[in-house]
């Protein structure tokens, strides 16, 4: 029998922990988030506590620097409850500071990495633009060379955390539109730099807790220290990020498949009709084992393509599958258990009204199931050609 090594041990432990304060802290504040849209300060304690801002971050600079499949192991845990909890840390040790780990130089990392891994500092990926979603690379935001800086102007949409970020990774244009998405550099862009705002947070249809917002430049001057990673490599630098994301995002989806069974298992066992619980009738038994076989395979599909990624393999086409299946399985779930409870899955006193409402987004962001279609096929012809 192989025993476990020392790091395998840690990272039980620290699945544990997470998975009890996923059930002992997080699951009785989702009301007063849904009614508040704030995450409660102690949940925010809680989460630095854990080392949850700084998961992804070297420990060289004071994070955790857990592989991918411990991260994805971890987040499954955490997304046992409603996703906006995760979204309160998901920039800071993902997007926002994925870019400064790749392509940031010692002295940008040295001077964000270790207020962001301990969540004094939190950070936001400005990327999406009104006129840029899925076609990113089209993005019209322009950071002109003027002196020993530049001046960057245009609107980013949507932006995650923005209300709460001190550090912004921003996507500019250096060159000429014709350049297409080698014209595009990374900046790290200070909150309170002259010229920057943050909009109101749109009001959305679920993710009470999650803040989105617009980021408006307006003649932003960045000394030319500010510029990540050499001038043209932004798009690259922001596909990279995404990979990774999408893979997380896939984990994600993978513990809200597990809580929306166990509500609609929950549901299904308590509930009586025709004399017995509904769980003994087949057809809500077919709605239950389709349910478990969609969470298996996606739990399955992202701890392999995890190990990949750790392995060193590129993992584009793999962290694309992975988001796409996890987040259309947590969606049908989400459908199928909504069903299970009938009338009562209508109504705000069931949370399973509110996570359905939630696990929509999921086939949105971080790339769309199309998008994620798209680079899968590809990458498929990619390999063959
Ligand atoms: N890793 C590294 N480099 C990558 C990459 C990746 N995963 N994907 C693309 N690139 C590189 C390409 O190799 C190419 O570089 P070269 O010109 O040197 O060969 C460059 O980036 C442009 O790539 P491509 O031509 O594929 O860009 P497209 O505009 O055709 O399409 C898609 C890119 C559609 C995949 C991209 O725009 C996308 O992911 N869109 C969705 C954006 C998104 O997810 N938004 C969510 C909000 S952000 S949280």
């Amino acid at each position: 029998m192989n025993l476990p090594s020392e790091r395998e041990e840690t990272l039980e432990l620290l699945v544990d922990a997470a998975r009890r304060f996923a059930r002992e802290v997080l699951l009785p504040a989702e009301e007063i988030v849904e009614e508040t849209n704030e995450i409660p300060a102690h949940v925010v304690r809680g989460m630095r506590d854990l080392g949850l801002f700084g998961m992804t971050i070297p420990e060289k600079y004071g994070g955790l620097g857990l592989s991918m499949y411990e991260e994805a192991r971890v987040v499954m845990e955490i997304c046992y409850a409603q996703p906006a909890f995760r979204s309160y840390f998901g920039t800071t040790n993902g997007v926002g500071t994925l870019g400064i780990i790749n392509y940031g130089s010692e002295e940008q990392k040295g001077k964000y990495l270790p207020q962001l891994a301990s969540g004094e500092m939190m950070a936001s990926f400005a990327l999406t633009e009104p006129d840029a979603g899925s076609d990113a690379a089209s993005l019209s935001t322009r950071a002109t060379r003027e002196g020993d800086g530049f001046v960057i102007n245009g609107t980013k949409r949507f932006i995650t955390n923005a209300i709460h970020a001190g550090v912004f990774t921003v996507f500019a244009r250096t060159a000429p539109r014709d350049a297409g998405a080698n014209g595009i550099s990374a900046f790290l862009v200070e909150r309170g730099t002259q010229g920057l705002t943050v909009a109101k947070p749109y009001r959305k249809m679920g993710f009470a807790g999650s803040h989105e917002s617009d980021v408006i430049f307006e003649d932003v001057r960045v000394p030319a220290s500010a510029m990540l990673g050499p001038e043209g490599t932004g798009f690259k630098n922001a596909m990279k990020s995404l990979d990774h994301a999408r893979l997380h995002m896939a984990a994600v989806a993978t513990g809200l498949c597990q809580r929306l069974l166990d509500e609609g298992l929950r549901y299904a066992t308590e509930r009586k009709q025709f004399g017995q619980a509904i769980a003994k009738f087949q057809l809500i038994q077919a709605l239950l084992a389709d349910s478990q076989a969609d969470a298996y395979a996606a739990r399955a599909m992202v701890e392999r393509a995890a190990r990949d990624k750790d392995a060193g393999k590129s993992i584009t086409k793999e962290a694309a599958c992975c988001k796409y299946f996890a987040t259309e399985a947590a969606g049908r779930i989400a459908d199928r258990m909504l069903q299970i409870h009938g009338g009562n899955g209508y109504i705000k006193e069931y949370a399973i009204e509110r996570l359905y409402r939630d696990v929509r987004l999921l086939r949105i962001y971080e790339g769309t199931s199309q998008i994620l279609q798209l680079v899968t096929a590809r990458e498929m012809l990619r390999e063959v050609a």
